[in-house]
């Protein structure tokens, strides 16, 4: 007498064993929710480099980190801000251990702003919360960032790139004013705040 033939992949699984139909569904929800989240990052590094400037600086430009104090753009006189001809403003500034020189910029609100940067010695960051300026700092070239301030305030700025053991304490501030109070700014205004 044989036995009547049983198929074992349609007998009950013993507990614990999960059937592989409901694997399948379950992985199938979870690559749906992944396909999802990268959608949803992606549309808001799109999003935000379009309507917010956030994007990395494409800026690539040389200059020799062991003559800024003694040639060129980044020689102390030069440092700070600078109205433009077309009314928008030029900040200079380089980052060094453990400082910002200068260490606060006084600018105009509703303007468009670019910071042109470099490094004396190691890779430093300048960052300015709240906006879209956020880049390295790194020796040997210059770091260009464009920004327009919306509103008017003091704006810490602080190192975000390990560079000692003095990096904590690399701060300095953006004052931003009412466009109507900045006036273009003499050669002692323009490294200070007052
Ligand atoms: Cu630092």
């Amino acid at each position: 007498m044989a036995e009547p033939s049983v198929n074992p992949l349609a007998e009950p699984l013993p507990d614990g064993i999960v059937p592989a139909e409901v694997i399948a569904r379950t992985e199938k929800r979870w690559i749906k929710m992944m396909a999802a989240m990268l959608l949803i990052m992606l549309v808001v590094v799109v999003a935000t480099g379009i309507a917010g400037a956030m994007h990395p600086p494409s800026n690539v430009e040389v200059i020799d980190p062991t003559t800024l104090h003694l040639r060129g753009e980044f020689v102390e006189s030069n440092l700070g801000a600078a109205s433009e001809p077309d009314g928008s403003v030029t900040v200079r500034l380089i980052a060094q251990q453990y400082e910002f020189v200068p260490r606060c910029v006084l600018l105009p609100a509703e303007t468009p702003v670019m910071f042109r940067l470099t490094s004396a010695d190691v890779v430093h960051g300048f960052l300015l919360p709240s906006t879209n300026v956020n880049t390295m700092v790194v020796p040997g070239f210059v770091a260009e960032v464009r920004t327009r301030f919306a509103n008017v305030g003091e704006y810490a700025m602080p190192c975000h790139e390990f560079c000692g053991l003095g990096h904590h304490a690399m701060w300095a501030h953006v004052r931003v004013v009412p466009k109507d109070r900045f006036a273009n700014p003499t050669a002692v205004q323009r490294a200070n705040c007052e």
